[in-house]
């Protein structure tokens, strides 16, 4: 949530909680991003919020920040460090989540041991400043077929008005920041996001 400037990111984190959200992804990314102390304490208010509502906290692309906070689990992009040592390091008992375009990488990131692969970005978005080109659907359908035991997450520009297809699509979860970060009422953005989501991954398994 680096980039959302408009908010109090915490308040907006609270507020997410609330709703309902069910994982929280720290990324503190981009020219304002905190560094260091601050982000470590930031880190920790974060991490300290997610606890009071018993919601996995994980710590994008800074092993040994995770490592010191005993963060829930890391979530590492495929420029970042190898998934394969970043498990050896964080052992089995935190969760591992590897950002994956294609079929190679999600069979790669198999083999290195992950617990989930975040797959988009599904549409347009502005809050990833290197995203990749859109990707829609049709990657995560292919994976979803070849992995059927792979939880995918589905990333980028997904809303409460765009979401079914990802799911039918074949994707467990959805990752969202604008929806709940840019938007007047976060708490209500969430709620109604999940259970639109809930709706659609039920969808899902009748289709099944
Ligand atoms: N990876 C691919 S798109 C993206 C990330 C981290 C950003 C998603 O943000 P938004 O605002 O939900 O499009
Ligand atoms: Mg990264």
């Amino acid at each position: 949530m680096g980039s959302i400037n408009a908010k109090d990111p915490l308040r907006v984190l609270e507020a997410a909680l609330e709703g309902g959200i069910t994982c929280f992804q720290l990324r503190e990314k981009g020219s304002c991003a905190l560094q260091g102390k601050e982000k470590k304490a930031f880190a920790e208010s974060c991490q300290r919020l997610c606890y009071q509502f018993d919601v996995p906290f994980i710590i994008n692309d800074d092993v040994d920040l995770a490592l010191e906070l005993n963060a829930d689990g890391v979530h590492i992009g495929q420029d970042d460090a190898e998934a394969r040592s970043v498990r050896r390091r964080i052992g089995t008992s935190k969760v591992l989540g590897v950002s994956v375009h294609t079929v190679e990488e999600a069979k790669k990131a198999i083999e290195d041991g992950v617990d989930y692969v975040g797959m988009g970005p599904v549409y347009q978005t502005t809050s990833k400043e290197d995203a990749k080109s859109v990707a829609g659907t049709a990657v995560i359908k292919e994976v979803a077929t070849l992995y059927p035991d792979l939880p995918i997450v589905g990333i980028g520009g997904i809303t409460v008005d765009n979401g079914a297809p990802v799911f039918q699509a074949g994707a467990h979860g959805i990752s969202v920041i604008s929806a709940i970060a840019r938007v007047k009422n976060p708490k209500m953005a969430t709620e109604i996001l999940k259970e639109k989501a809930l709706q659609w991954r039920n969808e899902r398994s009748l289709v099944q």
